[in-house]
């Protein structure tokens, strides 16, 4: 266990609430503790039991500032791996700024982002992906995202890029032994054998990559951008799937001029969803703004439902936007069915060609429910997550994955070329290496700052 100084911060959300959470984790943390808190039992934090709550209050110039449960918690069985003590105190913000200013006065540092975990990590009590599982748990905006976070977080990346490289120090192990054997016969036999195992690593390294865009838009959501012309009924959309009025909805065309975002959880599938300003040329400034972020916003969406309005005539507007649409995976919905109906199938196959439709009423809830299958049944057959598989869906780790299986497919070349096997060696030297970055078994302080920089303060 490495030695840090005594850090503090408040690990609850800022705002009102029943209690808040002053915490502190290092060597001095009992010490500093003691000095302003007094249990109603008269013992020293010191002195009280481990894990037990004890009741008392903090004192600061010899006045109560809050009263108080105290629990401490002594490494290397707690959060960070050191002496942890956790003042429960009074929720809002006045009785966790006192806490901790007092803690900070007598010699605690405010922590970093991410400074409890970062120090669970430094001490060896997790590794790295369990670190990132805890801000993405934290993050988690649907259950399987939480289901993800949560296995992670239990080390089930660590485990399966285990089992992987311990097939790669088998292939390494098989030329480490055959490497002085050099008749021809054993050579042949090599060679086939570390195809045969190469290939099948490639299998699972390529299993897990394809796994990973899954669990990515489970993570961050489908981003879904609701398409239109002004008045067909987009804002009436976005609030019949989010179940609440979240955009001004009225007859008067332009309406929406900002871009308008929520997120919804269709079942586990997570949609982040952007209702946007009716597109049509227009010389008014602001709309004008609102029409070119409109169509900036396709340039990045996985889904865009676009809507047109059945009980008017298409116009130029129209076209328009089904040619924004063109290399876009979407949904096309002919609105308002439930109005007299001016425009004919033929009027509906000129402007959209042989693409497939759904005639319906946004205004209808029973008719959104059909929106939302269709899109789950877009982006998923069956099951969303499935409990068995493991999904790496980090950045950092698919990009180091990435290569090492670049370093593997290069190694597979070389077998085929019948290359010299202490070259081999070497390659899969780097396939290791690049998983030991994974787990953090290697790592600079620069990637530990850019991990726990997306943390809390707190956590
Ligand atoms: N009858 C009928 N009216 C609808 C339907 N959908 C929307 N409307 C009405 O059409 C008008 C425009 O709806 P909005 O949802 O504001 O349309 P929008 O596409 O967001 O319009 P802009 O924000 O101006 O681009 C409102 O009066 C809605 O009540 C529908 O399916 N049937
Ligand atoms: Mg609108």
């Amino acid at each position: 266990m490495g030695t840090y100084d005594t850090i503090a911060a408040i690990s609850t959300a800022i705002g009102e609430a029943g209690i808040s959470i002053v915490r502190m984790s290092g060597e001095e943390a009992l010490k500093i503790a003691d000095e302003v808190f007094r249990a109603k039992n008269k013992k020293t934090l010191k002195e009280s039991k481990n894990r037990k709550f004890v009741y008392g209050h903090i004192y600061e110039d010899g006045q109560i500032i809050d009263e108080v449960l105290a629990v401490k918690m002594l490494g290397p069985h707690s959060y960070s791996g050191e002496d942890i003590v956790e003042i429960h105190c009074h929720g809002g913000i006045v009785a966790v700024r006192r806490i901790l200013k007092a803690l900070l006065k007598r010699g605690a540092r405010l922590a970093e982002r991410g400074e409890f975990t970062k120090r669970a990590f430094l001490n060896g009590r997790i590794d790295l992906t369990q670190a990132e599982a805890v801000i993405d748990l934290i993050k988690s905006k649907t259950e399987s995202a939480f289901d993800i976070s949560m296995d992670q977080l239990k080390g089930s990346i660590s485990r399966e890029i285990k089992k992987i490289e311990d097939e790669v120090v088998g292939m390494q192990a098989l030329i480490v032994a055959n490497i002085d054997f050099p008749e021809d016969e054993i050579k042949d036999a090599t060679y086939k054998e570390l195809k045969t195992r190469c290939d099948s690593i490639i299998e699972k390294m390529k299993f897990l990559l394809e796994n990973s865009q899954k669990a990515k838009l489970l993570r961050d959501g489908i981003n879904t951008v609701i398409l239109g012309k002004p008045n067909v009924g987009k804002s009436s959309l976005l609030n019949g799937m989010l179940k609440y009025d979240r955009a001004i909805v009225t007859d008067i065309p332009g309406t929406t001029r900002d871009i308008i975002e929520d997120y919804i959880d269709l079942d586990g599938l997570l949609l982040k969803i952007t209702d946007t300003a009716g597109i049509r040329e227009t010389k008014d400034k602001v709309e004008k703004i609102g029409v070119e972020i409109a169509k900036d916003k396709i340039k990045d969406a996985d889904l865009v439902i676009t809507l047109f309005d059945i009980s008017k005539d298409f116009n130029d507007d129209d076209y328009k936007i089904i040619n924004l649409i063109k290399n876009k995976k979407s949904i096309i919905i002919m609105n308002k069915d439930d109005l007299e109906e001016k425009v004919t199938d033929e009027d509906i196959k000129k402007l959209i060609g042989n693409r497939d439709f759904l005639k319906l009423s946004v205004i209808d809830p029973k008719k959104i429910k059909l929106i939302e299958d269709k899109i789950r049944e877009m982006f998923f057959a069956g099951d969303i997550v499935q409990k068995d598989q493991i999904y790496i869906d980090n950045i950092r780790h698919i990009n180091a994955l990435t290569k090492a299986l670049s370093s593997m497919e290069e190694t597979k070349k070389d077998l085929e070329n019948e290359i010299f096997l202490d070259l081999i060696e070497v390659n899969l030297e780097e396939v290791i290496s690049k998983f030991s970055e994974i787990t953090g078994l290697i790592t600079t302080e620069e990637v530990l700052d850019r991990v726990f920089s997306e943390f809390c303060i707190g956590k």
